[in-house]
């Protein structure tokens, strides 16, 4: 079978162990993440070949991260390696009132300074048969952007089918005031496969939600509002999304259809969580595991959902479970319900 190619920035992440604040931080943690190649990451680990096309520094942070990737089982081939700087980003975790904070070292980063003349689509994607991307890659400047849109028109051009995750960073479109709205629906257009958080749909569909109408109804209002604007969608899904329920956080997964039908998953309760980075990135590795399996619609969702819930026991960026670690937690989930 062909392979998956995800493209997208690589980064180290350097968080303060268990919630240090990081103006006190006397150590940093070292993970490896990046949205696309979580994705990757997981993918791999449910068995898929999967090849990552991103750019690293030359220097021992490059081969840091490279060691990572092929230790998940992704194939690092494609990736180009030359002079300059990683990207880092600090994370402080949260507790109690304190949310979590992100902070982002990542402005020259050698990924950065990608240029469309670089990529010969036609040769990366010759044994690819579908293509992941996400909304980061167009946020970090006006070159990258044009970068993700040429990989994504690549993508439909040469006739792999293609994932999209919205992924909004509010904090780097801010930077050099990129026109977000525009730039990630130029990506999506090409898309079979959405998935986006309310603050994706809300931003990108320029949906106006009515403040009394339920989450549920919001989510059918913006998968209309997707499958008209965007040609080649199938799938369309809310990444995951955080829900109380009886002073309880649960996730709960939403997935539209082109023919109108809206799947929903019985959600998680989330209690212990470990860590969230990256639970929306396992979600997709689930679902496109499902959909390129060729399972049910709602077996796609409900492993996508439990892969997302699996993720917050996991420190780290990258989603660490089998497809049976994952049968597992459903099975064991399903258990405690009855
Ligand atoms: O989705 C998780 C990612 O946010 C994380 O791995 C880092 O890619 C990253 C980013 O740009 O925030």
């Amino acid at each position: 079978s062909r392979a998956i190619l995800c493209f997208g920035e690589l980064l180290i992440r350097l968080a303060p162990p268990a919630r240090t604040r990081l103006a006190q931080a006397a150590q940093l943690d070292l993970q490896v993440g990046g949205a696309e190649a979580n994705v990757a990451a997981g993918l791999a680990q449910f068995g898929h070949v999967v090849q990552m096309l991103s750019v690293l520094p030359d220097h021992a942070l490059g081969d840091l991260v490279l060691a990572a990737l092929r230790a998940k089982g992704v194939d690092t081939d494609p990736i180009r390696r030359q002079p300059g700087r990683m990207g880092l980003y600090f994370l402080e975790q949260g507790a109690m009132r304190r949310a979590s904070e992100v902070l982002y070292d990542r402005a020259g980063s050698v990924f950065a300074a990608i240029d469309p003349a670089e990529f010969d689509w036609p040769s990366l994607l010759r044994n690819v048969g579908h293509v992941h991307l996400s909304g980061v890659t167009p946020a970090l400047n006006a070159r990258a952007a044009q970068c993700a849109i040429e990989a994504a028109q690549a993508a439909r051009r040469l006739g792999c089918s293609l994932s999209m995750d919205g992924n909004f960073r509010g904090s780097l479109w801010k930077v050099w005031n990129g026109d977000a709205p525009a730039l990630l629906r130029s990506m999506m257009q090409e898309a079979n496969v959405l998935f986006a958080s309310q603050r994706d749909i809300e931003l990108v569909l320029g949906a106006r939600f009515d403040t009394t109408d339920s989450a549920d109804q919001q989510f059918r209002k913006a998968a209309v509002t997707a499958f008209q604007a965007f040609p080649h969608l199938q799938q369309f899904t809310c990444t995951h999304r955080v829900v109380l329920s009886a002073g309880r956080q649960q996730l709960a997964g939403l997935l539209a259809l082109r023919d109108g039908t809206i799947l929903q998953s019985a959600p998680y309760t989330l209690d212990d969580i470990v860590d969230r980075i990256g639970a929306g990135d396992a979600f997709a590795s689930g679902f496109l595991h499902g959909l390129l399996q060729g399972w049910p619609m709602q077996r796609c969702l409900d492993f996508a959902l439990a892969a997302g819930a699996h993720k917050h026991s996991v420190p780290g960026d990258m989603p660490v479970a089998s497809e049976r670690d994952i049968e597992a937690w459903i099975q064991a989930e399903q258990a405690d319900v009855k």
